[in-house]
């Protein structure tokens, strides 16, 4: 059984497929240079019976050009993309190795930032430092030191450091007598090991972290798009009442927004689905709010742009204050019974701040004249006024 996946990374030639066959004692990664001896992409690779525990990836080098660097953190950036995505906790990055050339410490600081921005997406993932190529003993511990300093500069990524190792991936013949043996390779395979659990947890709050932005966006794309709608329908007279659209504007918002977060349609949602609309269009608060910003004081707009503005903005407020709700109850905080606690919200949420970020916008439009394109100037105005902070 494989119960885990371990990231190499660094510039080509430093000896990664070298280092994976003798962790994985055969050779299954393709090595030396030249176009057959080039990993392509991402090799992930695993032992024969699975005799090592983790599997491996193996991945294009980091060269020293800049474009082919950033060409090689895409790739890397894509595959962590699309393994996330899957949700499948297997293909999670559990470990990280970064390598370095033992013969060329100059490049660490350079290959150490490079490693930073390449795996931000594992941002709690542990790092261990693969010193490749160690034939010096007495370079050791100087490599080590300036692995070390180079970790330091990097404040938020120091804390990822968890070992650095000196490897001799493959015995090295210095003379015809002097012949360095194979070394690190066990420490290497016992340390990756103990880090694994740790690992699969950091994997589980990268990936859960990730998500939860991935949502964020979609909903904040989401409400901009209804904030529109919602300018517009006040904007311009309907044939039906304008009340009746704008609700079932606010009501297909609020769906969207409850899919977004996996809140499913049935009877465990169905009241606070129902709370939600029925707080945003028909509450006191709303109908207070509405009153509130038409009774403000020297007030030059006309009926249809205050309309426009009213109506954006509630789109807006209910639509922050929804995603609020269900993020919440996405991320276990809250419960689908926990009713109280939601009317409370919009009651607040609908309230004072919600009438002086709508009152401003009037203001902003009543000192301004009026403006030419009144739904789409105003439902800029009505999202940067409620964007979420
Ligand atoms: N003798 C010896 N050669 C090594 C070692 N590590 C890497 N090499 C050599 O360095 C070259 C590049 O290694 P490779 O693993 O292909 O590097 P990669 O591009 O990082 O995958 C090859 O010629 C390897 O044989 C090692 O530990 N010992
Ligand atoms: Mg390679």
């Amino acid at each position: 059984m494989v119960y885990g996946n371990v990231l190499v990374i660094g510039n080509s030639g430093v000896g990664k497929s070298t280092l994976i066959n003798a962790v994985l004692g055969e050779d299954k990664a393709r090595t030396g240079g030249g176009s057959s001896g080039v990993t392509k992409d991402i090799d992930v690779l695993v032992s024969t019976d699975n005799k090592v525990p983790f599997r491996v990836i193996d991945t294009i080098g980091f060269e020293p050009s800049l474009v082919k660097r950033y060409k090689a953190i895409g790739k890397v950036k894509k595959w962590s993309r699309d393994a996330a995505k899957d949700g499948d906790p297997d293909t999670d990055i559990n470990v990280i190795w970064f390598c370095v050339e033992g013969t060329s410490k100059k490049l660490f600081p350079q290959a150490i930032q490079a490693l930073s921005d390449a795996t931000k997406l594992w941002e709690s993932v542990p790092v261990i430092v693969v010193i490749t190529k160690s034939y010096s003993q007495t370079e050791r511990d100087e490599n080590i030191k300036t692995v070390q300093n180079a970790f330091a500069m990097q404040k938020k990524y120091s804390k990822n450091l968890k070992e650095i190792i000196p490897v001799v991936a493959e015995q090295y013949r210095i003379n015809d007598t002097v012949i360095v043996p194979p070394d690190g390779i066990d420490e290497l395979i016992d340390a990756t090991n103990r880090l694994m659990p740790e690992g699969k947890m950091a994997a589980e709050k990268d990936v859960a972290a990730f998500k939860l932005r991935r949502k964020r966006a979609m909903a904040n794309g989401l409400i901009g798009t209804f904030t529109t709608a919602g300018a517009t329908v006040g904007a311009f007279p309907m044939p039906v009442a304008d009340a009746v659209v704008l609700s079932t504007l606010e009501a297909t918002e609020v769906n969207a927004l409850a899919s977004v977060y996996e809140i499913r349609h049935d009877e465990n949602s169905k009241e606070f689905l129902s709370t939600i609309i029925e707080m945003g269009t028909v509450s006191i608060a709303a109908r207070a709010a509405i009153s509130a910003i038409k009774a403000i004081p020297g007030i030059n707009i006309a009926a249809s742009v205050l309309d426009a503005i009213i109506a954006g903005s509630f789109v807006a407020a209910i639509g922050q204050a929804s995603a609020f709700a269900f993020e919440q109850v996405y991320l276990g905080e809250k419960t689908l019974d926990d009713l109280d606690w939601l009317r409370k919200l919009f009651e607040s949420e609908l309230s004072n701040d919600f009438v002086d970020k709508a009152g401003s916008i009037v203001k902003q439009v009543s000192e301004g004249g009026a403006p030419k394109n009144v739904s789409g100037m105003i439902s800029e105005l009505v999202k940067v006024a409620f964007a979420q902070k």
